[in-house]
């Protein structure tokens, strides 16, 4: 029997992929065969990321576009399905953490916060959907969060961007599944990356492991390997799902 969680052959876009988050996701998907293309807005980091890859074994391609320009994205996702010849797996994580008390809230942050991780998910997810459509499969994966399903002050705009993206996932996910894709989403707690490092060395870290039943924070190989599973041929049967990598964060009342 072939191996479920092989990726050989395919091929795969991630948003917001030169750190963090997307990176792991990257490099999740290139340590199971995937060629996968790297995008974010700094030319430098992509390069960067894709030379760490390459170091590991892994075919890396950059793909440079504000994922807020929807036109820009759409033509470099063609791209690179031309490329290639073929899309199997997108992956949308690009985003941006913003805490502003909901009183003190730009309409301008709020807008923002929606055009990159709710209104560009959409516009990207379809140019991708476009080309499985074609091909008779595909994956596509957001990154969600906690947040989506958990209240926490300072993160309206986030929160609903999310939330939004949990209700397009299931939409999405019954459109697309008779056309051969699935879509879903995983949702994180509290990973250490760049993003979270402000609230990792705060007094943030002791809530964390204290609210968290596995005790500790997350790493971001644990949202890497969550989308493998995914993206994988072993995940066949998953559509419509919100996956919570949050070691038992929002299942419990331990803090
Ligand atoms: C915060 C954090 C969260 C986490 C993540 C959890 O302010 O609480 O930034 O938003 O980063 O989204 O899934």
């Amino acid at each position: 029997m072939p191996n479920p969680f092989s990726l050989e052959g395919r091929t795969a876009v991630i948003t917001g992929a030169s750190r963090g988050l997307g990176y792991a996701i990257a490099h999740a998907l290139g340590t199971a065969g995937a060629t996968v293309a790297i995008n974010a807005r700094n030319p430098d980091q992509i390069e960067a990321a894709c030379s760490d890859l390459a170091r590991d074994g892994i075919q890396a391609h950059a793909l440079p576009f504000e994922v807020a320009d929807g036109a820009a994205g759409q033509a470099a996702i063609d791209r690179f399905h031309d490329e290639t010849g073929r899309l199997d797996i997108f992956v949308h994580n690009a985003g941006h953490g913003m805490r502003v008390p909901f009183l003190e809230h730009g309409f301008e942050a709020w807008q923002s916060t929606l055009d990159v991780h709710l209104s560009a998910g959409f516009r990207l997810a379809q140019a991708a959907a476009k080309h499985m459509d074609a091909a008779g499969k595909g994956r596509i994966i957001f990154t969600s969060s906690i947040m989506a399903s958990t209240g926490r002050a300072t993160v309206p705009a986030y929160a609903a961007a999310k939330g939004g993206l949990n209700a397009l996932t299931r939409s999405m996910a019954t459109e697309l599944g008779p056309k051969g894709m699935t879509v879903n989403a995983i949702a994180p707690g509290y990973i250490a990356t760049e993003l979270t490092r402000d609230l990792h060395e705060s007094e943030f870290n002791a809530f964390v492991c204290r609210q968290t039943p596995v005790g500790r924070w997350g790493e971001p190989n644990e949202i890497g390997w969550a989308a493998l599973y995914l993206a994988s041929d072993a995940a066949a049967y998953v559509n419509g799902h919100v996956l919570t990598v949050d070691g038992g964060m929002t299942i419990s009342l331990n803090g």
